[in-house]
């Protein structure tokens, strides 16, 4: 096994998305600066998938990645809209379409629920564009709540929207 540096050894599982300006262009860019924060160990294929929520808008690019981290959550967190904001984002309404998300996914086994963080993801068992990357990147991860693989659970999940894997972020 690849040894793990002591200062790095959370293990993360992020969500990006976006349906704005340039998607790909803007999904590399985040991985690229999300680096500085997190020791990426896989990078998904980036799918081209339906809206999910607000149906009106266009169709979104999603990827997942999984890596290491020495921040706690929170800290993290701040890390993550700082990127968000630094690629553009506005803050309209819930769903609405976006330059860039970067969502926690999970963080070790870590179950939290607070206003500013609910850990693991609540909805990422039920939505096509979380389960499809994650499940191509780690379809051994085990959902800490619902004891459950994440092949598991997309091979379980019924009614996802349309996803369709497009190929390597950087192809
Ligand atoms: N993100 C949302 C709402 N709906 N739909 C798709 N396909 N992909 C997303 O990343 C997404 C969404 C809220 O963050
Ligand atoms: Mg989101
Ligand atoms: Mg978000």
């Amino acid at each position: 096994m690849e040894p793990t540096h002591p200062s790095a050894a959370h293990h993360v599982l992020l969500g990006l998305g976006a349906n704005l300006g340039d998607p790909v262009a803007q999904l590399a860019r985040a991985v690229e600066m999300l680096r500085t924060h997190v020791h990426v160990d896989r990078v998904s294929s980036v799918y081209r998938t339906e809206p999910v929520g607000h149906a009106d808008q266009p169709e979104f690019r999603n990827l997942v990645l999984a890596g290491r981290t020495a921040l706690e959550p929170l800290a993290l967190l701040r890390e993550m809209q700082r990127i968000e904001d630094a690629l553009g984002r506005r803050r309209t309404f819930r769903n609405a379409p976006r330059t860039i998300d970067v969502d926690l996914l999970a963080y070790d086994g870590r179950v939290t629920d607070t206003p500013e963080l609910v850990l693991p993801h609540p909805r990422l068992h039920l939505r096509g564009f979380v389960l499809h990357p994650l499940a191509e990147i780690e379809p051994g991860w085990v959902h800490p709540v619902l004891h459950l693989s994440a092949w598991r659970l997309l091979a379980d999940a019924t009614g996802l929207e349309r996803v369709e894997r497009m190929g390597p972020l950087d192809a």
